[in-house]
């Protein structure tokens, strides 16, 4: 066989089923070998940021790598932006990134460039393989660097004469290992901060924030009235009724800080301490207090689970029930368009077992917590602050859970980065309801420039924070992509459009116009 069937075999042995592409001329042969594999659904997006952000979300809902196919230096870069959400994600994901034939290289033809430089900032493993011969094991390779907790972006670079060459074989993946429980002396640490009495928060991200892990967490917070909270940029929360009750940090560095305040005890489980997205120059870059003691139970690399099984186990819950989120379904809003009708609308209406992809931006700060009652479901956040995440990863959540809804939650400006993901959810046929809140504004940038008291913006200044003359249509720019589409100007066409985007099969898009 040629190495390109050796890498789609080794891909397929390696339990990956999805490679999310956009393939070039140096890519054929990997193209002929995916074609001629039943085991790999390939999923085709028009721009590299949907490829990137799709294969993201994919492995954030299954906890098991997609592959990508990207094409060259040009194409790796476009997906780079949410490459860096992903790596913030900590997923896995294994990137197969076309080369010129190694033969090729000393003629510096146009699509000639320095691939690795590209992708080191955000591949935790970078190889490029050297012949046929080698392909197979840098692809196993390649498939247990992304397999290593918490996960991690592995990028192999495939020479178009390696991927032609013969010589190729199929290298069987060692099963996943289970990551290290953290040393005992870290957990006797944390209980005996739990055991303190003083007011303790345990920040818990990662596979702590659904499912066994959110369990533990919540019986060690219910035995020890510690409160769960998660990091603004999670990658992704069980939550909605019945689920246990996880509070979020705020966006806002004032509003988080407060929140913070009276916590004098932080308990990380894979969660950096939390700090501002950005400098100020008269504000705090740390949201703790400074008397706040900072223990980071488990690093990122270490079993989440096993470090809250061994601390659960100081702390049965000794017939005390745990506390979950009471089911509340606000009634559906009517009359005009607001921030919180949206937000009671989209809470009322959620379909069990759906899954958000929220970059609704300063048109959703309320929706998250407004949910928090609803049927039960699973919140994506964008975790690197590069917009443009959530319409490829409302692709990449509905091909890894073909079963659910998928609700994509998304503002205009952050749209427009991967609107291209809509081609794909008309193309699959993937049951995804958008809504885009069009303010026709970078309406966030206009407070940030606020909060470093600028003053008002001038025209100049404004010109770049508003994004109307011409305003942009949404519901035609779904249509001309595929998706079906409605724009609504009131709560009660909002209500009518959301239930009718669920009950379809397929693709649906509302346009809010704000
Ligand atoms: C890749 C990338 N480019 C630019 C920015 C800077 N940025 C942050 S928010 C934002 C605009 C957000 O506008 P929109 O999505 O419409 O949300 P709104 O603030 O109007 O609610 C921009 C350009 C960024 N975070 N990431
Ligand atoms: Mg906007």
């Amino acid at each position: 066989m040629n190495g390109a069937e050796s890498l789609v075999g080794t891909l397929a042995a390696g339990g990956i089923r999805v490679c999310f592409t956009n393939p070039g001329t140096s890519e054929m042969h990997i193209v002929g070998a995916l074609d001629k594999s039943s085991e790999i659904r390939c999923v085709l997006a028009l721009f590299e940021g949907v490829v990137t952000a799709a294969a993201d979300a994919y492995a954030r809902m299954t906890e098991i790598p997609a592959s990508t196919l990207l094409h060259l230096g040009p194409g790796l870069a476009n997906g780079v932006a949410n490459l860096h959400n992903a790596s913030r994600a900590r997923v896995p994901m294994v990137n197969i990134v076309g080369q010129h034939a190694l033969t090729h290289l000393k003629y510096d033809a146009p699509l000639t460039s320095d691939i690795e430089a590209i992708a080191r900032p955000y591949s935790k493993w970078l190889r490029t393989s050297r012949n046929a011969s080698s392909l197979g094991r840098d692809t196993a390779d390649a498939i247990v660097a992304a397999r290593t907790a918490p996960g991690q972006i592995a990028t192999l670079i495939a020479p178009a004469d390696a991927a032609w060459g013969d010589g190729g074989t199929v290298v069987s993946v060692p099963a996943a290992l289970r990551p290290p429980v953290p040393a005992s002396d870290k957990i006797e640490r944390a209980a005996k901060m739990l055991k303190s009495g003083t007011k303790t928060g345990l920040l818990i991200a990662g596979n702590a924030l659904y499912g066994k892990g959110l369990k533990l967490a919540g019986q060690i917070a219910t035995a020890t009235n510690a409160e769960l909270l998660a990091l603004y940029n999670f990658a992704r929360i069980e939550r909605g009724a019945g689920t246990l009750p996880v509070t979020r940090i705020p966006y806002v560095p004032d509003q988080a800080a407060e929140l913070l305040k009276d916590f004098r005890q932080l308990i990380l489980v894979g969660a950096d301490a939390p700090v501002a997205y950005f400098a100020h120059p008269t504000r705090n870059a740390v949201l703790t207090p400074a008397d706040c003691e900072i223990h980071a139970l488990a690093s990122p690399s270490e079993d989440y689970i096993g470090a809250l099984e061994a601390l659960a186990s100081e702390f049965p819950l000794s017939g005390k029930e745990m506390v979950t989120e009471k089911a509340e379904r606000p009634t559906l809003p009517a009359g005009p368009i607001t921030l919180p009708g949206l937000a009671n609308a989209i809470a009322a209406l959620l379909p069990d077992g759906a899954i958000v992809a929220d970059e609704s931006m300063t048109s959703g700060r309320a929706m998250f917590s407004v949910a928090r009652g609803a049927a039960p479901h699973d919140w994506l956040a964008c975790t690197g602050g590069s917009i443009g995440i959530a319409l490829p990863q409302a692709v990449g959540a509905a091909v890894a859970c073909p079963d659910r809804k998928v609700l994509c939650l998304t503002a205009d400006g952050s749209g427009m980065y991967t609107l291209q993901a809509l081609w794909t959810m008309a193309r699959e046929g993937l049951n995804v309801t958008t809504v885009v809140f069009a303010n026709r504004e970078y309406s966030v940038l206009k407070r940030e420039f606020a909060s470093f008291g600028l003053g008002a913006p001038g025209a100049r200044a404004l010109d770049m924070f508003e994004i109307g003359r011409p305003d942009l249509d949404w519901a035609h720019l779904a249509k001309g992509l595929g998706v079906p589409s409605r724009k609504v100007t009131n709560l009660d066409e909002f209500g009518k459009a959301l239930r009718a985007g669920f009950e379809t099969e397929g693709p649906t898009l509302v346009e809010v116009v704000l």
